[in-house]
């Protein structure tokens, strides 16, 4: 039997477990306001690192590449984001408390923007290694997320745009001219999307639920402007979705913009909030309808990328679930099993989301028509 595992790369720090959230809910908490102080943040890193403790204690890790990171430099950072950007996260981040990214929302403690740092130099890492062919594909368990930062300001619990660093370092040191973004975080990737408007040279893709982070952004009709007029790709999907959405939404929409596109290398920031526990969204995404969906990613890959592909963690709330779902989209790009199921199917498995509804179904097949603008840009 032909070998079908690959040689994946993985990377964690360890400081990516040290990302201080402060004590606060989501919103800060206020004796004013009644809000209670908490032991957790909704993304406290404790999630992330249970993740990467299954993947350590189930001995996956062990068929791994494992690789470092590295801080970004501030030449990484300024590719994608404002120099008054950079400067204000690091200058916050020598106060006693630390400083917020940018939203109110999104606290780092002191010292946390060398993690951010970190992050995004690990998102490069991965991604270097994908590029110099010293591992076939790779995930980065990151931490803090990236997605939601713009080029002038972070919010939404990320800091630095690592994706955005990432696919720009590959552009400037391989001299790529197409880069395809598959964000599946289950909130919009608005961050590459304000990054990369005018761009032709990332094809920007974002699947979410509709309005349910940013409120105001990730519509269909937002598309990208000037040369970069068809390469904003957003699937805004209604909430309740689970598996078969995903999977319907995958197969007629994002693998065909991938075929039009014809990305020599594709990026997958993938959050695990589509989650059915997930407490940040209302999708129903089931730990195997992740899985699916990184199949689908690897299968493109390696028609179209010479099977170039890199994941990126952003979001993922549960505590619980969310480890098995990492673990299941690790397993399915490197080919190799951990021979754990999914501890938590015996709950989840009955709940709906196998089944394609009509409204679920309209709401993908409305998107067909802006596949016509995606071309492959040519080599200039
Ligand atoms: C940021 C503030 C309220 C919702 C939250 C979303 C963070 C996230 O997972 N983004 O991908
Ligand atoms: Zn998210």
């Amino acid at each position: 039997m032909a070998d079908t595992t690959k040689r994946t790369g993985y990377l964690w720090h360890t400081l990516y477990g040290w990302v201080d959230t402060g004590g606060a809910p989501v919103m800060p908490s206020s004796v004013t306001a009644g809000i209670q102080p908490i032991s957790h943040h909704v993304a406290h890193p404790d999630t992330k690192r249970r993740m990467h403790e299954l993947i350590s204690a189930s001995g996956l890790i062990d068929k791994l590449v494992q690789l470092d990171a590295n801080k970004a430099t501030r030449e990484d950072v300024l590719r994608v984001h404002d120099a008054a950007h950079y400067d204000r996260i690091v200058a916050d981040g020598a106060l006693p408390k630390g400083g917020d990214a940018g939203d109110g929302v999104s606290p780092y403690g002191q010292g946390g923007h060398e993690i951010a740092l970190l992050a995004a130099g690990g998102a490069i890492r991965a991604t270097d290694g994908v590029m110099r062919g010293e591992v076939d594909n790779a995930y980065a368990l990151l931490n803090p997320s990236g997605h939601h930062a713009e080029r002038s300001t972070g919010r939404g619990f990320c800091i630095f745009n690592n994706a955005a660093v990432a696919a720009a370092y590959a552009a400037e040191t391989f001299g790529l001219q197409r880069i395809a973004i598959v964000d599946w975080d289950v909130h919009h990737g608005n961050g590459a999307q304000d990054i990369f408007w005018e761009s032709s040279s990332v094809l920007n893709i974002s699947v979410h639920q509709n309005r349910a982070f940013p409120s105001d952004s990730g519509f269909a009709d937002e598309r990208g402007a000037g040369a970069g007029a068809g390469y904003t790709l957003n699937l805004p999907l209604p909430p309740g979705g689970g598996n078969a959405l995903y999977e319907y939404a995958f197969e007629t929409v994002v693998v065909p913009a991938l075929e039009a596109y014809e990305p020599e290398l594709i990026i997958v920031p993938c959050g695990y909030d589509a989650s059915i526990m997930d407490p940040l969204a209302r999708m129903m995404v089931r730990a195997d309808g992740f899985r699916r969906m990184a199949r689908l990613m690897v299968d493109a890959a390696d028609r179209l990328s010479n099977g170039r592909i890199v994941f990126l963690q952003e979001g993922g709330y549960s505590p619980y679930y969310m480890p098995f779902c990492g673990l299941e989209v690790i397993e399915e790009i490197s080919g190799h099993s951990a021979g754990l199921a999914d501890a938590y199917a015996p709950l989840v498995a009955g709940m709906g989301g196998d089944e394609l509804l009509d409204h679920e179904r309209a709401a993908v097949d409305a998107l067909q028509g802006h596949l016509a603008d995606i071309k492959a840009p040519a080599a200039n």
